[in-house]
């Protein structure tokens, strides 16, 4: 393997280029190469300063997190920045692009640093579980005070080279596009001025009268359950109260308590999955068709907020309603959602300036348009009607895309004269906000239209797994599951209220019964799939028809399970009807404990998880994490319930089911891919491979 680390020298000026495509990761032998780099510039007579530079389009990615987990290979990444800032010839770092956790470290033990504009600078571990653990917790309170260090390493959040500087990050910003050029500038400079090594460990850390005890409460608080922030402040604590050497102890100590937690695997497996599932081994090689103009077909919310999506990510966009006063009504929503990107940062002025929407009622309007997304009612018939004109108007080779929730694709596609360009794709409420994008296949679909799905996600920021087509897709199918376990927990004496606490202690954004009436009951009751259809094996939960009878839907009355006013509370009407309908089925209401309720919401949600893949409607167990995460509110540091189920482990699983079952076999059959894995003691993550 050639060496990722170039040692060359300019006159006086040692220059050490990283180049380890795609992000210059520091693996092992990144680490080894600047070792040696460091040791061959104290050695060379040649050479007064040194400029480290990366290659490519950013300086250093970070620590290569492919490694974590696996035994660390010397020399590890604190002693290569020891190395470097214990040389007694001054070094320079030139940051181009990103410089992030242990690629900011490795800045940090330069003597001087010179950042591009633009380049994005900062400490992202916390999101990866773990901490900055080659002196990032000691060395930037030194440079930066402890709030802004903080800020950084707590947040996880980059700042940009202009912040960098003005908070002491760097010591210089400027404009160009070649950091070797710059690098080498200021080194020349430095070299002129006479200019010393300059250890940041040898700097003193600003003091400061933080309470550290009350911050440590507030990220309790801030980041419920979650021990990364909490850990991170620590570290920079000590910073403050011991001298560098034992400060180090202290953070390396933290980080690798950090490194052993369940929350450290499922962040980085969040990390992995969010790149591979858009990474279709079906797509490779297949160019998407151009995405040049958007069409979009009905104005509500759906359609609405699909048109501000693209919008925002600069394309113009045709929107076609039934009426002009329809029209002019979404035209007024889109505005309005738009206004608030503006507001909210998410879109500059000049953009939205720039931004390109028609509304019109007349669909040879969308003649010109590569890509139309209907969004019209739920209805069989009426999709029908919309992809007939749809075949009328659109131009050959133009991708038609459903963005139903429950319709059978194959059918729209069936009902038209070109299924192969017909695919789902079903955006989540408000689409202009939520990450996830399924993107559902239909068999006839040309590899080219679902790669021009892919794409257009991309383009509108989002993360697009693929589903095949099946009642619910992926998302939805499996909600109607742990929904339905929940509602056999309440059934049998569990509290709505108990459940939604107990799952949001567990991580999950919202509880079951905050989420129906987020959605409105009266859209398919808790037990029923979308169709209306009662599921095999459940009870028909009364209490939510007995709430919509009442005229309680959820949120949009202001009553459901819970009362909304200025403050949430619960609905006390809600006991009631469950009462009546515990003696209808003649049920005596025992307690649940908060474990046993995860153990059944989430053994229901891996239990038809592990179907979906079986059946290739997923088709690997991370499309079933990525549906959760982005689009259901899992937690991220659990990194989904597939990966959540090899922590906890398949057959401790297939015993929790099998053990449900006992009263309610036909709700808790084992799944044949869990039980197969669970024999042979396997993991969900080899079918991810
Ligand atoms: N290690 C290994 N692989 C990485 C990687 C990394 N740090 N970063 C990216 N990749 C892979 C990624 O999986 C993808 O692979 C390809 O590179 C391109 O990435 C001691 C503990 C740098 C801003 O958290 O934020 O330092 O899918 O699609 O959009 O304290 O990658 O092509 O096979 O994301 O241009 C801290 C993580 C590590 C930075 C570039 N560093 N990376 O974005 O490309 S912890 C991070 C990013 C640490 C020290 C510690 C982004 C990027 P594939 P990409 P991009």
């Amino acid at each position: 393997m050639t060496n990722p680390v170039r040692y060359e020298t300019e006159g006086q000026i040692a220059v050490i280029t990283v180049n380890n495509p795609p992000v210059n990761a520091l693996g092992h032998a990144v680490r080894q190469g600047l070792m040696d780099a460091a040791n061959r510039f104290a050695g060379d007579d040649a050479a007064q300063i040194a400029v480290i530079v990366g290659a490519g389009r950013l300086f250093l990615g970070g620590a290569d997190i492919s490694e974590f987990g696996k035994t660390p290979q010397d020399p590890i990444l604190p002693d290569v920045i020891d190395r470097i800032e214990a040389l007694e010839k001054p070094v320079v770092a030139a940051i181009h692009g990103a410089a992030l956790g242990g690629g900011l470290e490795v800045a940090l033990g330069c003597h001087y640093r010179v950042a591009l504009k633009g380049a994005k600078i900062g400490l992202p571990e916390v999101g990866l579980g773990i901490l900055p653990g080659a002196g990032g917790t000691q060395r930037t309170p030194r440079l930066t005070g402890v709030e802004d260090a903080l800020d950084l390493i707590v947040s996880g959040k980059p700042v940009d080279a202009t912040r960098a500087q003005v908070i002491g990050l760097v010591d210089r910003m400027v404009e160009g596009d070649d950091a070797r050029i710059a690098g080498l500038a200021y080194a020349g400079e430095l070299l002129e001025m006479g200019a010393t090594a300059r250890p940041v460990s040898d700097m003193d850390v600003p003091s400061s009268e933080l309470d550290w005890e009350a911050r440590d409460a507030d990220l309790e608080r801030k980041f419920p359950g979650q021990v990364a922030q909490r850990h991170a402040a620590k570290a920079v604590r000590a910073a403050t109260q011991l001298p560098f050497a034992e400060g180090r102890k202290e953070e390396r100590r933290l980080f690798m308590e950090l490194m052993e937690t369940p929350q450290r695997d499922g962040l980085i497996h969040a990390f992995f999955l969010e790149r591979k599932v858009s990474n279709l081994p079906e797509l490779q090689g297949v160019e998407p068709r151009p995405i040049k103009a958007i069409g979009v077909i009905g104005g509500g919310t759906m359609g609405s907020g699909i048109a501000t999506a693209a919008l925002l990510a600069g394309l113009p966009v045709t929107l076609v309603e039934t009426s002009v006063e329809a029209a002019s009504k979404a035209d007024a929503t889109i505005a309005k959602n738009l206004d608030g990107a503006v507001k909210r940062g998410k879109m500059t002025e000049a953009k939205r300036a720039a931004a390109d929407l028609t509304t019109t009622t007349d669909y040879e309007a969308l003649s010109e348009a590569d890509v139309v997304i209907e969004a019209v009612f739920e209805s069989m018939d009426v999709k029908h009607q919309v992809f007939d004109q749809l075949d009328r108007v659109m131009k050959d080779g133009a991708v038609l895309a459903t963005n139903t929730s429950y319709l059978d694709v194959t059918k729209i596609a069936g009902a038209t004269k070109r299924p192969q360009d017909v695919i789902g794709l079903h955006f989540f409420s408000p689409a202009h906000v939520m990450k996830l994008l399924e993107v559902v296949v239909p068999e006839r679909t040309a590899p080219e239209v679902t790669a021009t799905a892919f794409r257009l996600a991309k383009t509108l920021g989002k993360t697009a797994v693929r589903s095949g087509v099946c009642d619910g897709f992926i998302g939805n199918r499996m909600l109607s599951h742990y929904r339905s376990a929940a509602d056999e927990m309440i059934l049998q004496g569990a509290s709505p209220y108990q459940i939604d606490a107990a799952l949001e202690r567990f991580g999950f954004a919202m509880g079951p019964s905050k989420v129906a009436d987020l959605a409105g009951l009266d859209i398919g009751s808790m037990t029923r799939d979308r169709k209306g259809r009662d599921l095999p094996g459940i009870v028909n939960p009364d209490w939510a028809d007995a709430l919509v009878e009442n005229g309680d839907k959820g949120r949009k009355t202001g009553k459901g399970f819970y009362v909304y006013g200025d403050d949430m509370a619960e609905n006390p009407d809600v006991q009631a009807h469950i009462d009546a309908a515990r003696e209808k089925a003649g049920i005596t209401a025992r307690d649940f404990t908060d474990t046993e309720i995860v153990e059944r919401y989430m053994a229901a949600m891996i239990n038809e998880g592990a179907r979906i893949v079986d059946e290739g409607i997923a088709q690997r167990p991370l499309d079933v994490d990525a549906v959760k995460l982005f689009g259901y509110g899992f937690p991220r540091y659990r990194g989904g319930p597939m990966k959540y189920a090899d922590q906890v482990g398949l057959s401790t699983i297939r015993d929790r089911i099998t053990r449900y079952a006992k009263d309610n076999p036909t709700f808790w059959s084992v799944a044949p891919m869990l039980d197969t894995l669970a024999d042979r003691d396997g993991k969900f993550e080899e079918l991810n491979q």
